[in-house]
């Protein structure tokens, strides 16, 4: 026993990415979960227009997902995945290469998006000694790029927070700018007109150390923590093919993008632009089991295997690697997805989303609004001398109202999970505007 906690104490719980005090000073929770909903403990419902954190794309405690994870916890509840296999392991690897874009045919799986992002970066530089070009090992990431909360992922990320109290970081990174141009992009729907020259800094980057040091370009498709990015348009195809000039690989971080979020499977897709590797995770399993992957194309996979010094060709991998429960929940998730046409449907509802969104041009502090899919970003002029405060305070209002936003710094961000009805979609930005109106 620790005397000075007392039981059910907040106090114990070193809550993640939260303001620790001012959240124990005036909690909010949820206890439960139904499609578009939660609800609270003192019985309120919440619209989740964030998906739980981009996540429960097809909504909370599906059915068949709940079904899947309870018959596979009473059958299988884990078993290693190092040199022993268990079916649904291989069964899901095979339903995945079937439904990404292109020949992503070989799965790595590891537990989060994080560990998806270490893992595909530790393969790209082993994939490029592999094939006897150890000296390719720089890595470029982006400017307010989110890649997740390990070393590799902070280092190639672009949030400052998210690096400075951190220490050296990994060596060898370079950046490429942000794509976030108010002045002459605000107000775009879908894709922003200008900015596809921004990838040519790829070239500066060739320029300066030499296409023989460089080893990937690793980048989200579409930014979204960092507030909803949509590529200009032409920007991602720009960037393929300086990567494709010099030899260099294109990761695409689809951990928010993937699963239908922007209308189409995966971004790779939409764009039709094919990366070499791709991390995913959140959608994956409907987030009710933490699960993460990492596609690779088959030269990348062969030349591993072909090439490989030991036994084991990658001297990489987690306890919970292909987890029992998590592939379960994968499974049944890739059927809800396919048996609900979850994508075709996102594809649908992005039109009157995009228009719903939109109609908040005219709202208190609003200077931009983006959109891609069921991906939206109203971005909120910030109170001089305290950027972030008025973010925070409709955040507040909104949960408060019944209504679960996502909120970094004064950008609001929402994603509801893709069986969002119309209906639902206008009463969040109804709620959000009256919202709007009220916080100074
Ligand atoms: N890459 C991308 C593109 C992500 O969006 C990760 C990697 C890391 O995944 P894990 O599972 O390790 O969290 C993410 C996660 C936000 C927010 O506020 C977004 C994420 C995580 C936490 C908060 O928008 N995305
Ligand atoms: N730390 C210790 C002491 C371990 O034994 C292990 C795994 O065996 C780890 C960390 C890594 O844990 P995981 O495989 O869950 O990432």
């Amino acid at each position: 026993m620790t005397p000075h906690l007392a039981p059910n104490s907040l106090d114990a719980y070193w809550m993640p990415f939260t303001p620790n005090r001012r959240f124990k000073a005036d909690p909010r929770f949820v206890e439960r979960a139904e499609g578009m909903y939660y609800f609270t403990p003192d019985g309120r419902r919440v619209l989740d227009a964030t998906a739980g954190l981009w996540c429960v794309n097809a909504g909370h405690n599906h059915p068949k997902i709940v079904q899947a994870i309870q018959a596979q916890a009473a059958e299988l509840d884990y078993a290693t995945n190092f040199n022993l296999g268990h079916p649904k392991a291989f069964e899901f690897a095979s339903r995945l290469a079937a439904v990404l874009p292109g020949d992503l045919d070989h799965l790595f799986f590891t537990n989060s998006g994080s560990e998806s992002v270490d893992t595909a970066l530790k393969i790209a530089l082993a994939y490029q000694r592999a094939r006897g070009k150890g000296t390719k090992t720089r890595l470029i990431g982006r400017e307010r790029g989110y890649h997740g909360v390990g070393f590799g992922g902070i280092s190639v990320g672009g949030i400052v927070k998210n690096r400075m109290y951190f220490g050296g970081l990994l060596t060898g990174v370079d950046h490429l700018p942000h794509t976030h141009d108010l002045a002459r992009n605000a107000f775009s729907h879908g894709l922003p007109e200008h900015g596809a020259e921004l990838a040519d800094a790829l070239e500066a980057i060739v320029a300066l150390h030499d296409a023989s040091n460089i080893a990937a370009v690793i980048v989200e498709p579409v930014a979204g923590s960092a507030g909803v990015l949509p590529p200009p348009k032409g920007y991602l195809q720009r960037l393929r093919a300086i990567c494709d000039r010099h030899d260099i690989l294109l990761i695409f971080d689809e951990v928010i993008t993937g699963f239908g979020r922007l209308g189409a499977s995966f971004a790779a897709e939409l764009f039709g632009v094919q990366p070499d590797i791709m991390t995913m995770a959140k959608g994956l399993t409907n987030a009710a089991v933490p699960m993460g992957a990492v596609a690779v194309r088959p030269h990348i996979y062969n030349a591993m295997l072909d090439n490989a010094d030991a036994a084991i060709e990658l001297f990489h991998g987690y306890t919970y690697s292909g987890h029992p429960l998590a592939c379960a929940a994968g499974l049944a998730t890739l059927d809800v997805y396919r048996d609900e046409g979850l994508f075709e449907r996102a594809a649908k509802t992005a039109t009157p989303f995009e228009a719903a969104l939109h109609s908040l041009r005219e709202a208190n502090h609003v200077i931009d609004i983006r959109n891609l899919g069921l991906v939206g970003g109203v971005e909120l002029a910030p109170r001089p001398g305290a950027p972030g405060d008025r973010g925070q305070e409709v955040f507040r209002a909104c949960f408060d109202r019944g209504l679960l936003v996502r909120v970094t710094g004064d950008i609001i961000a929402l994603s509801p999970s893709l069986i969002v009805e119309t209906a639902q979609i206008d009463e969040t930005v109804g709620l959000l505007c009256e919202v709007l109106a009220t916080v100074p």
